[in-house]
């Protein structure tokens, strides 16, 4: 490609940015408005650290938004599709949010702190905008903000030992999701038992950005013997274990059920949430689409910059939204969105890929 890409002051650095910077990072992406390693430099290291040892990524521009008040715990409820009645402070879970179409606008974690403080640690999408929004017009005695919180995720089957000889072997004890809020000689940290990959790992939310760099080196430091090292979340391993990524693989007209998130969808939830009544007509009426890995012959495929139309008989029936070399299958897969009539068996598939069309054959998600 033959431009560049200005770095300006309306996105924002991660506090995390220098240090990424001296690690040395190769491009970065816009994620929430702020700046996001995407690789450095090293593609198969970084997919094998993950895979096989340990890895840290700055994921600052995963933002929390705040709602702090008497009303937070009914602003959460009305904002996700999930009831989170049951929900106790040191849980987090993921809670997907939809507009009053039932589409999904974010697919966040939610924590809750106490019963009057919860975070949205959101997607790239502007969420504090709706719920700040949403809380007024409701009348709800909560505020909204974005506080300073800036996760570091810590991932692969290493991560527990490096976490473990950084803060004491209670994390390892720590549940999907949940976590607990500590320090790190002054450092305030909530250590959170999840990330972007299903190797497993922790995220450390960091409370007080101006301690990133000290906190990066620390991880740094003691993820040495675990030859840990820095990498970003993976758009390889994500496809291969069917981790949704909201600006790719959901569109404007997205609904939870077409990509396998109806599980997180209480429609009974007796407090009402946005998008409840479209949610229960989708329901009934059942989805027009569905989420589905595709298999793509042919040589490695680039990983594709645009959403590429998947074909059948020159007809277009779906969208396919990612595709990449998976290592662990040694094949070409890719997630898509296609009309719900077509089965796995469907034949003559094929993805517009631009340069060239590949046949295709659909299969279910999970890959890995
Ligand atoms: N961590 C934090 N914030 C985030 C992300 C994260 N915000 C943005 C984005 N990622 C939110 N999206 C997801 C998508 C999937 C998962 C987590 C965040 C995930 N899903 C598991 C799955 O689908 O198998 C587990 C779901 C479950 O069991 O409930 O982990 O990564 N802080």
């Amino acid at each position: 490609m033959s431009f560049r890409m200005s770095v300006s002051p309306n996105v924002r650095k991660s506090p995390y940015f220098d240090a990424t910077v001296a690690d040395g990072v190769k491009s970065f992406a816009v994620y929430n408005h702020m700046y996001i390693p995407v690789d450095f430099g090293d593609p198969d290291a970084e997919y094998d650290r993950l895979l096989n040892g340990v890895a840290m990524w700055d994921v600052a521009c995963e933002r929390q938004v705040e709602l702090a008040g008497p009303d937070a715990g009914m602003l959460a409820q009305y904002l996700t599709t999930r009831d989170l009645a049951n929900a106790v402070p040191g849980q987090g879970m993921y809670a997907p949010l939809c507009d009053y179409d039932g589409h999904l606008i974010n697919d966040p974690v939610l924590l809750k702190l106490s019963t009057s403080q919860y975070w949205l640690s959101i997607a790239d999408s502007d969420i504090a905008l709706w719920a700040k929004a949403i809380a007024a017009e409701r009348g709800l005695n909560v505020s909204v903000t974005e506080p300073d919180v800036s996760p570091l995720a810590v991932q692969g089957p290493r991560a527990p030992d490096v976490m473990a000889e950084l803060l004491g072997d209670w994390v390892r004890e720590l549940k999907y999701f949940w976590f607990k809020e500590t320090d790190l000689e002054g450092i305030r940290l909530l250590v959170v038992r999840s990330g972007w990959s299903k190797q497993g790992g922790f995220e450390l939310f960091l409370r007080d950005g101006t301690r990133a760099i000290d906190l990066w080196n620390r991880v740094k430091a003691a993820g040495k013997r675990y030859a840990i090292g820095p990498g970003a979340p993976n758009d390889v391993e994500r496809i291969e274990s069917g981790l949704l990524s909201y600006g790719t693989d959901v569109d404007a007209d997205t609904n939870p059920y077409e990509v396998g998130l109806g599980k997180y969808v209480d429609l009974e939830k007796t407090e009402g949430f946005i998008g409840q009544a479209a949610l229960k007509k989708i329901k009934r009426e059942g989805i027009r689409r569905r989420q589905v890995g595709l298999f793509l012959a042919g040589e490695r495929v680039v990983p594709n910059a645009h959403p590429c139309p998947v074909l059948r008989h020159d007809e277009v029936v779906g969208m396919m939204s990612a595709a990449v070399f998976s290592p662990r299958l040694g094949r070409n897969i890719a997630i898509a969105l296609i009309h719900a009539g077509i089965g796995n068996d469907a034949l003559g598939l094929l993805v517009d890929c631009g340069d060239c069309r590949r046949a295709a054959t659909i299969t279910d998600l999970p890959f890995c």
